[in-house]
């Protein structure tokens, strides 16, 4: 898959900086450095993966741009497996766009967004999971995202999907003996369905089921407080994210707009959002607060009701938890203002008429926004809320939707094969159905893929990565 023309880009951001970094990718790389470098030793040999000292001129071959280092990375052993150079100049943005202006004179063509992995991608150096878990892990806003992206850049997801591609395989080479049997002797069927692709199954299964608690280490978790007015939501948010961003006073109905900061708990980003009390509304401003929070409610991964311990539970408590009773496993129930005298004993909420139902004291915690007691354990069990799933930390997980959709087709495909071999159809159905596995895990991989699937991929990449 060789490239023809040769690729130039700003690696690094663009703005005022120790260092910067140009690469360049293609046939023509070793002659733009022959071109522009005038190297500060005689001994300038341009050996591959060597470090070079000198100045950058201009295609005048006076003018002085820059002294930089700059290395030679010669194919096949470079990050896009084509003669790949690296200059590394002072990082004042005037400088690096002069430098990438001169390539382009010389012959370069400005890289695409995504373009030097997916030149890696098209010559074999990464496969495609690997190659957007490249970019997942440079966008990474937290360390657990990050951990999950390092893992699948060194190749752990496609690893697993090869070992069950090779599961399908088994499968179907015994499948496939079996049509030729059947030739021979007509009318008999096996019944007995091949161990690995009920193996591949278990596989897909245990990935899948990875993912809502992939997507939330890699996107974040989005908590949502809800509560009557006055009981403490935009103090919680305070506390929690340990400055004043929201406003408090005893004035119910101050906040009205959705409030929302990030912080990072157990190494997870986590989006938290404060909002309007709810009430019947006292004018429209209100009203229109209060059907945010509805709409936030939907899209939370988590639901903090708060409630304030120190003045009797009313109806608007008792509707609230009503209203969240259907997502009660994301549910935590924040009883505040512990700080205070109690009106009444948690005792009591689990026995309300309505609000009974499935709640338990698991989701019961006693907090002081004010004062801050109760908080840890809140934090903890947050987290823990969305840290069901059991992964060890050597498991691969998967966070894109692109893959969870393959995998679920993938899933799809096997199950329909068992069916064809259980039911005692002819073997080339279930033949049919595994080759169909097969693409769709080709799909993760990049073994097989559509190159308006590839274009889609790689255009979402930076540019110079
Ligand atoms: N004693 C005490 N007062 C609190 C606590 N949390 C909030 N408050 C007070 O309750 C009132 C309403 O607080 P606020 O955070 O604005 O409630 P919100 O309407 O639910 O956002 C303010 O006067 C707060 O100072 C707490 O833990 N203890
Ligand atoms: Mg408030």
């Amino acid at each position: 898959m060789t490239q023809t023309d040769t690729i130039a880009a700003i690696a690094t951001p663009l703005g005022t900086a120790g260092l910067g970094i140009i690469r360049v990718s293609g046939p023509m790389a070793s002659e733009m450095g022959q071109l522009l470098f005038r190297p500060h030793h005689q001994n300038c040999t341009w050996q591959s993966h060597h470090l070079y000292h000198g100045d950058i001129v201009a295609d005048d071959g006076a003018t002085l741009l820059d002294e930089v280092l700059v290395t030679l990375m010669r194919k096949p052993h470079s990050f896009t497996g084509e003669d790949v150079l690296e200059i590394s100049c002072h990082g004042n943005p005037l400088i690096l766009q002069t430098i990438l202006e001169q390539l382009i004179i010389l012959g370069c063509r400005p890289a695409r967004p995504g373009e030097f992995s997916q030149r890696a991608y098209l010559n074999g150096r990464m496969d495609l999971s690997q190659a957007e878990a490249l970019a997942s892990m440079i966008s990474a806003q937290s360390s657990k995202a990050l951990k999950i992206g390092l893992a699948q850049m060194k190749g752990s997801l496609g690893r697993e999907i090869n070992s069950i591609r090779t599961m399908v395989i088994d499968a179907l080479a015994g499948i496939e003996a079996a049509i030729d049997f059947t030739e021979d002797v007509s009318g008999h069927e096996t019944t007995a369905c091949p161990p690995q692709i009920h193996e591949a199954m278990a596989c897909i299964n245990r990935l899948l089921s990875t993912y809502r608690q992939g997507r939330l280490f890699t996107k974040g978790i989005q908590i949502t407080i809800t509560g009557k007015p006055n009981v403490g939501k935009s103090s919680l948010l305070n506390s929690l994210i340990g400055r004043k961003k929201a406003i408090v006073t005893n004035i119910p109905g101050t906040t009205r707009d959705l409030i929302t900061e990030t912080i990072q708990l157990d190494g997870v980003n986590v989006h938290l959002t404060d909002t309007a009390g709810i009430r019947a509304p006292m004018d429209a401003i209100e009203k229109e607060g209060i059907d945010l929070v509805r709409e936030k409610l939907e899209e939370a991964d988590v639901i903090v009701i708060v409630l304030d311990g120190s003045a009797p539970l009313t109806d608007e408590d008792l509707q609230i938890l009503q209203e969240n009773q259907k997502c009660i496993d994301r549910i935590i129930i924040a009883v505040n203002k512990s700080d205070l005298p109690p009106a009444w004993e948690t005792g009591q909420l689990l026995r309300q008429p309505g609000a009974a139902g499935p709640i338990s004291n698991n989701h019961l915690l006693k907090i002081s926004a004010k004062f801050g007691d109760g908080l840890d354990a809140l934090k903890k069990a947050l987290t823990n809320l969305t840290d069901s799933c059991e992964t060890t930390g050597d498991d691969s997980m998967i966070t894109q939707l692109r893959h969870k959709l393959s995998l679920e087709k993938a899933l799809d495909r096997l199950m329909a094969a068992d069916k064809c071999i259980s039911t005692g159809q002819s073997p080339e159905f279930a033949a049919f159905e595994l080759h169909e596995a097969l693409e769709a895990l080709d799909e993760i991989t990049g073994r097989k893929i559509q190159d308006d699937v590839l274009h889609k991929i790689f255009s979402s990449f930076c540019i110079g990565k």
